[in-house]
């Protein structure tokens, strides 16, 4: 039986330079599929521009936070929104509405569960340091998830830090953000490796991932767009600090 690479991304946030040195590198590593977990748009500058690359090159696409609200945003008094919400054509703000929020797959005898940000909706956040109870939270079938067999792995994004836990046969894993990662300034993404679609045991793996790419070129992109926030954008990517936790 053939082991597959599957490539997990998530939260791209507008950021093309980034986005296209992670494609880079999954593409050196003879990747099958490429699962996308949401955050495609906000915070960056090309959100349009990312999302008509995922939409091509992506396998699947699951909504995100951002996804999700920035299509619909009406506050016309936040100029960083409105302009991340008028940079993407009508088309795009249908597709990114109408992704689905939950991604099941059986690889090497393993029910994976992928969403954005937890099993109750993208707008629910569960931080690298959780309670059990929001560990436990994390395999539940929901209205979200629907009846699936329950899943002993899940793999999520929306917080931008990477890690791996595992606790009494469930693995919980972050594959931290390509885009706007705020654990280290380094994109970051994983790869699962097994046999696709084999109930029985077999040989699997999880890999977390870091590209280097040219970060000042992203900034100048965003500047010379004339992107809002650009200061706290330029922060963030330099810094992986947040732009909450920066001092003005
Ligand atoms: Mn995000």
């Amino acid at each position: 039986m053939p082991l597959e690479k599957i490539a997990l991304i998530s939260d791209v946030h507008g950021n093309l330079t980034a986005l296209d040195a992670v494609l880079d590198d999954i593409e050196s590593r003879g990747v099958d599929q490429i699962i996308n977990l949401g955050d495609f748009v906000g915070k960056g500058p090309r959100g349009s521009a990312a999302v008509d690359r995922c939409d091509k090159v992506c396998d699947i696409n699951i909504r995100g936070n951002w996804d999700d609200r920035l299509p619909v945003w009406s506050d016309e008094s936040a100029v960083e929104m409105t302009w991340w919400r008028d940079e993407l054509r009508q088309d795009q703000r249908d597709w990114l509405k109408a992704l689905p929020l939950s991604h099941d797959l059986l690889v090497s005898g393993r029910h994976i569960r992928l969403f954005h940000a937890s099993a109750t909706s993208p707008h629910v956040r569960v931080h690298a340091k959780h309670t059990a109870e929001e560990f436990a939270g994390m395999f539940a079938n929901t209205a979200m998830t629907g009846e699936g067999p329950v899943p002993s792995m899940v793999g999520y994004g929306d917080i931008h830090d990477a890690f791996v836990e595992v606790e009494r046969g469930r693995t919980l894993f972050n594959v931290g953000s390509v885009g706007n990662p705020l654990d280290e300034p380094v994109p970051s993404y994983a790869i699962l490796e097994g046999v696709v679609d084999e109930p029985g045991q077999a040989p699997f793996g999880l890999q977390f991932i870091r590209v280097p790419y040219d970060v000042e070129a992203e900034i100048a992109a965003a500047a010379s767009l004339g992107m809002p926030a650009l200061a706290p954008y330029a922060v963030e990517l330099r810094t992986a600090v947040y732009r909450g936790f920066q001092e003005v």
